[in-house]
């Protein structure tokens, strides 16, 4: 038995029946309520970014009127989600750090002792039943693998981080002068061999910081090369971008190809439909945009088009105060059509573009034309653009 001067976190006489479950048997001198606080603040602190980086992501694509997300920097969705889906990948080892660090917990007996003491042991299990959902959803999602996720994940994830919000919130304020007294103390001495707490933090961080070293020049581009665990490679996809819808995956293939393509622009007042050399005459912009996937990564490109301001105007419509609809040739899908507010119809970068890096857009890109704007989610850059409609201000 190995001696410990923080308080042991398993107590009670063993019965027969409990017996492989006896403390003596889990029991490691790293285990301590302090080891146990040091962990929960740099998860509590990962599950802070997190939550405000997908609450940004989630306002950006369900706007409330209150909350205008402007269109520059050009790059700072591309930031955010990117230290959202980081920051999640972290921290599944330091989950796992936590949970072993109160495992023993679990066979705490008796199992309940008060009313108090069983509203505890259940916040906790919501706690842990939330932190692991999210986790393990999110990995799956950005993995791309939805078979075991019979539910909408987008929807499930903002809802469950809400509840883990305040289950994280609530066992914050229980734990508070455990959590307090324990950072108060000092480290204690280690009396037994094995690992030392500093040898299992760098246990947790070690792999926390491998899995971000690994996955994050799926966004941080410099890095591409280190992105071995990724789940996408930034580089890797036709014309050097990757591909999320692929055309006959989205069941567009003949439509884009046909030679009756129309681009449908309907003002408050008139509409105009515009065959590819119609678009190909009008006066053609460039800019380097990154396409910034909620999943994580992110890659720049250099589209060229036509402004969507410009289209605006070629009906008559306000190019400076103008709200867009965006609609896909797709018939169905979730992504087939996105509203632009007036911010990002009015900035100059954003375009409905034709090409990409000097070439036709390659079909999986959005073939003939496609919206590419600044400051704005991946499943908002709507491709195979059939129709623009002007919602407003009439
Ligand atoms: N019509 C349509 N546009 C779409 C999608 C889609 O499914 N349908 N997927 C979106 C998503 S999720 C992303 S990340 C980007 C990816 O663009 P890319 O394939 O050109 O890289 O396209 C977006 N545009
Ligand atoms: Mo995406």
């Amino acid at each position: 038995m190995v001696h410990h001067s923080d308080a042991p976190l398993t107590g009670g006489p063993g019965r027969w029946w409990r017996a492989p479950l006896r403390p003596a048997r889990f029991d490691s001198a790293l285990r301590s309520a302090r080891l146990t606080s040091l962990l929960g603040v740099a998860l509590g602190a990962a599950f802070a970014v997190c939550f405000v980086t997908g609450l940004i992501s989630h306002l950006i694509q369900h706007p409330p009127g209150w909350f205008p997300w402007p269109s520059r920097p050009a790059g700072l969705y591309r930031f955010t989600q990117g230290l959202h889906v980081a920051t999640g990948l972290a921290t599944v080892p330091l989950l796992g750090a936590k949970l072993w660090s109160v495992f023993p917990r679990l066979f705490t007996w008796p199992p309940i002792r008060s009313v108090v003491h069983a509203a505890e042991r259940a916040g906790v299990a919501v706690l842990v039943a939330a932190a692991l959902f999210q986790v393990v959803s999110g990995v799956l999602n950005v993995s791309r693998w939805y078979a075991p996720m019979p539910f909408f994940f987008t929807a499930a994830h903002y809802w469950m981080a809400w509840l883990l919000l305040g289950a994280v919130l609530l066992h914050i304020a229980v734990q508070l002068p455990v959590i307090s007294s324990a950072l108060a103390r000092r480290a204690v001495p280690r009396e037994s061999g094995g690992l030392s707490r500093r040898g299992l933090l760098g246990a947790v961080g070690g792999p926390a910081g491998l899995i971000t070293v690994t996955t994050v020049g799926q966004t941080v581009r410099p890095l591409a090369g280190l992105a071995l665990f990724a789940p996408r490679n930034p580089r890797i996809g036709p014309q050097g971008l990757p591909v999320n819808a692929t055309a006959a995956g989205a069941g567009v293939g003949s439509v884009i190809t046909d030679p009756r393509y129309r681009l449908v622009v309907t003002g408050t007042r008139r509409a105009v439909s515009l065959g590819l050399t119609d678009l190909a005459l009008m006066r053609q912009h460039t800019a380097r945009l990154p396409i910034a996937c909620v999943e994580g990564w992110s890659a720049d490109g250099q589209w060229s088009g036509v402004r969507l301001r410009d289209l605006v105007a070629l009906v008559g419509d306000d190019p400076d105060r103008a709200t867009v609809l965006v609609e896909s040739v797709q018939t169905a899908g979730r992504y087939r059509s996105t509203t632009v507010p007036p911010g990002h119809t009015r900035d100059e970068l954003t375009l409905i573009a034709l090409r990409l890096g000097g070439e036709p857009l390659h079909p999986d890109h959005g073939y003939p034309a496609r919206l590419i704007a600044p400051n704005r989610p991946g499943v908002l850059q709507t491709k195979w653009v059939g129709r623009i409609t002007v919602l407003g201000p009439r």
